[in-house]
């Protein structure tokens, strides 16, 4: 029997909904959780090879749509270092995802064992997981039907958040080398993380309690675990929307998704000033803070906020660490708020560029810089320290307490990020750590600079793909004439900008919107999603 003897057996058990085209986006597969079976089994095929590609290291598939409704799901796959696919491979999965016969997913799966010269005598080893959704174990099932048809090592982690399975598959693949991640499991996770944040505020003031919006998902009970594991009156939380049994709950006017784009608390939190509270998505990799203020205001402290915080504390510390060319830069997107990058160049001085949406964009951004910050304005990012960074660290020859306590700091908190992925778990401890360390409310982390009004809208076209864009996305190079259309209703607005994309996850076009007054800003973007429709 070859390879791929039993593929066209197992596959008639998982045949493709007819008329049906399916797209592996910035977010991997994502669509309506019922008709994802045959691609799930067809994941499984590519994972095994992707496997074997990569000389049998593990990679991991995640099953999940993320902040999308409940009745959605979605599968994306994650390569050796815990990062996303590399993206020549996302064309392999759209083409297999599309075959329509049984025959000719063996035909695409034999193409790409040619083009990639792939040795199919290594065994594959492949890890998964998924969230909560009801869809999930039938999709589970599909996929480890894929993965049997291919012999593949095949290891279950059940319900976890999608950066948990992104930090398992780096410990694998870095297991015995001198780059260990972590141990491969959930203890092992919440050991390395909270065990760093416990190093970074010990002696401190202890925090007052963080109420926590779980989008009634997978973040619920693993934060639970954590302060199970920790124990710690620096880590005092309550769990709200951590309802994962009652079918219709998961993201519903709640999670990081709903507060960022409704700018108000999610349903289930009333806010009272002083208090804080922040909000995960539904499979728990993106964060966002808010609190009430004195006049009751809701206030909201995003990834900008997010990134801005962190950036300031890494700046301060690499100064006083006092060690040469180690530098800080931050990668947004151009859905950061532009009082944010004023702020990072103006009063931080600190380099920023924008990548384009979608982490893996800003991912390889940062990994150009010394210590790269990147964040999404919707709360979904994580610091990389490089390989240069690191060895500055190893080098590095304290002359005082001082600089020997800053450069320590340095690791505590390179051991408390998800180096690779956005966590909203590990995110939450950097940046409870960072205000516990400066004895900051959330009011004091606010106060830095006032966010742009802005605005974001979603258009409904006929065809989107007729959308493209340059520029970070900020300047559509078609359909023609637009963009100078765009320029012109831009041009008046003082502080006024605004930018058209096609959305990589929805079947819409993307509008966003900022201007010095409310007023402006929804006009600006009321008046452009116009001439878009
Ligand atoms: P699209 O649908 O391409 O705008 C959305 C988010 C991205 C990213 C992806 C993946 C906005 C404006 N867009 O992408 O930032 O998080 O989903 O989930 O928030
Ligand atoms: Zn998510």
């Amino acid at each position: 029997m070859t390879s791929f003897g039993k593929v066209v057996e197992y596959s008639a058990k998982h045949p493709k909904p007819a008329n049906t085209t399916f797209s592996y986006g910035t977010a991997g597969f994502r669509t309506i959780g019922d008709t994802l079976e045959s691609t799930l089994f067809r994941v499984g095929l590519l994972a095994a090879l992707r496997s074997q590609s990569k000389q049998g290291k593990v990679i991991g598939v995640m099953i999940t749509a993320s902040h999308n409704h409940e009745r959605d799901n979605g599968v994306k796959l994650v390569d050796p270092m815990g990062e996303m696919l590399q993206q020549s491979w996302e064309s392999y999965c759209t083409q297999i995802a599309n075959a329509e016969t049984d025959d000719e997913v063996v035909q695409v799966l034999t193409s790409i064992a040619q083009t990639e010269n792939i040795d199919l005598s290594i065994t594959p080893r492949v890890v998964y997981a998924r969230d909560t959704r009801p869809s999930g174990p039938l999709l589970q099932a599909a996929l480890e039907d894929g993965l049997a048809a291919l012999n593949a090592n095949a290891t279950s982690y059940g319900v976890v958040t999608t950066p948990q399975l992104h930090y398992f598959v780096r410990c694998l693949n870095t297991a015995d080398t001198p780059v260990a991640y972590g141990e491969p499991t959930e203890a092992g996770y919440y050991e390395k993380y909270g065990q760093a944040f416990l190093r970074l505020v010990d002696g401190r003031s202890q925090p007052s309690k963080l109420y926590i919006d779980a989008a009634n998902g997978v973040g619920a009970p693993q934060v639970r675990k954590l302060a199970d594991t920790l124990k710690s009156p620096y880590f005092n939380i309550e769990v709200r929307n951590s309802d994962t049994e009652t079918l219709g709950k998961l993201n519903i006017d709640c999670g990081a998704d709903y507060v960022k784009s409704n700018q108000r608390q999610p349903a289930g939190m009333s806010l009272e000033p002083g208090s804080r509270y922040c909000s995960f998505d539904g499979d728990a990799d993106r964060i966002v803070y808010y609190y009430a203020d004195e006049n009751g205001s809701f206030r909201l402290l995003d990834g900008d906020k997010i990134a801005t915080l962190v950036a300031t504390y890494l700046r301060d510390l690499v100064s006083t660490a006092n060690i040469d060319d180690l530098e800080v830069g931050v990668v947004q997107t151009a859905y950061a708020n532009g009082n944010s990058t004023s702020y990072i160049k103006d009063t931080l001085k600190l380099p920023t560029v924008f990548a384009k949406t979608g982490v893996k964009h800003l991912h390889h951004e940062a990994e150009r810089m010394n210590i790269g910050v990147y964040f999404e304005a919707n709360g979904h990012g994580t610091i990389l320290f490089n390989p240069s960074a690191v060895s500055k660290l190893q080098n590095a020859t304290p002359q005082t307490p001082a600089e020997a306590d800053a450069i320590q700091r340095l690791w505590n908190l390179r051991d408390l990020i998800n180096e690779s992925v956005g966590d909203a778990i590990s995110d939450m401890l950097l940046v409870e750590a960072i205000l516990i360390c400066k004895g900051w409310s959330l009011a004091q982390w606010d106060a830095a600079y006032n966010d742009l009004p802005s605005r974001l809208l979603k258009v409904v076209v006929n065809d989107r793909t007729i959308f493209k864009t340059t520029n970070a996305e900020q300047t559509l190079t078609s359909p023609p004439e637009l963009q100078d259309v765009v320029n012109s209703l831009v041009a008046k607005y003082p502080r006024g900008r605004s930018f058209v994309r096609p959305s990589g996850t929805e079947d819409a076009v993307r509008v966003y919107a900022e201007a010095a007054t409310r007023t402006d800003c929804d006009q600006l973007a009321y008046s452009v999603a116009g001439a878009v429709f």
